[in-house]
């Protein structure tokens, strides 16, 4: 039997565009190609695909098991799968900031697939930038001195009583749910592919280990800013059958809130990552 030949090609910025899978009948052979890809370029993208809810979670259990997140709401059917959905009433997005998922706990999930079910007529994009591009970028001194720190990452800011979604009107994500605080160090080795990565996040990391929030928020800055160099970030464009697969530990992300009056429901389901080590 003949086997499809599997394109991956490198976006400007960050990602790479499959062409030549189908998700829906994805075996280990393409899994594990996939796997790859996901670990060297930080997020994949895929068009025309035709994921049913089963197909979502089996596609999703053969890169690992599935992390369910506590805040979002899930699926009537399957609790697997998480809603991420704006309302044409509502005025908030999910993940309208920049930042990757679950760093605050002690084992962050290792990706997320992302199926686009209802969007818009036009906006919704989601950005994604490159962090071993951003690692790369910093002066040899800084990265020296990187290398020796740890930072704290908190729900606070985001899902606490008092964080970003507090008062707005997905309001129902937030609550008195602060988990306890989590450390990680700044460069991790990805565990995927080896390499160096920044791992800090403006929704999540509050501070650096042993500084206060003041001392840290310089530092910090300068690695946000140099996150986000524009030279390094993706805008994907959903259509109709687009999926994209990211890895939280090599990548970041930011869902554009520019639709108003507008429904939008993603899918999306979340794989289970591993404590993440210096580099
Ligand atoms: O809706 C999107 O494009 C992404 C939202 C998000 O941050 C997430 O699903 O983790
Ligand atoms: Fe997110």
């Amino acid at each position: 039997m003949p086997t499809s030949v599997i394109a991956i090609e490198r976006q400007s910025g960050c990602g790479a565009l499959v062409s030549g899978v189908d998700l829906a009948s994805a075996g280990p052979r393409e899994v594990d190609l996939m796997r790859k890809a996901l670990f060297d370029h930080g997020v994949l993208f895929f068009r025309d695909q035709t994921l049913t809810q089963a197909q979502h979670i089996a596609l999703a259990e053969q890169f690992a098991p599935i992390d369910i997140n506590r805040f979002f709401p899930a699926d009537a059917d399957y609790p697997q799968i998480a809603k991420v959905e704006k309302t044409q009433e509502q005025t908030s997005n999910i993940g309208g900031g920049w930042h990757t998922d679950h760093s605050y706990d002690a084992e962050p999930a290792m990706g997320s697939i992302l199926v686009a079910r209802q969007l818009p007529d036009k906006g919704g994009d989601t950005l994604f930038a490159d962090m071993y591009g951003a690692f790369d970028s910093l002066d040899d001194a800084l990265k020296a001195r990187l290398k020796t720190m740890r930072a704290v990452h908190s729900t606070a800011q985001v899902f606490g009583a008092a964080g970003a979604y507090a008062g707005t009107d997905q309001q129902a994500l937030s609550g008195s749910r602060d988990l306890p605080e989590t450390i990680h160090p700044v460069i991790i080795r990805h565990p995927g592919s080896g390499k160096p990565v920044l791992y800090v996040n403006p929704a999540f990391t509050t501070r650096f280990e042993g500084m206060t929030r003041e001392e840290s928020l310089p530092l910090l800055q300068q690695l946000f800013v140099a996150a986000i160099d524009p030279a390094r970030v993706t805008t994907f464009k959903w259509k109709p059958g687009s999926v994209a697969i990211w890895d939280n530990r090599a990548s970041w992300h930011f869902a554009k809130n520019d639709y108003h009056g507008q429904y939008r429901l993603m899918h999306r389901i979340t794989m289970s990552g591993c404590a993440l080590e210096a580099a």
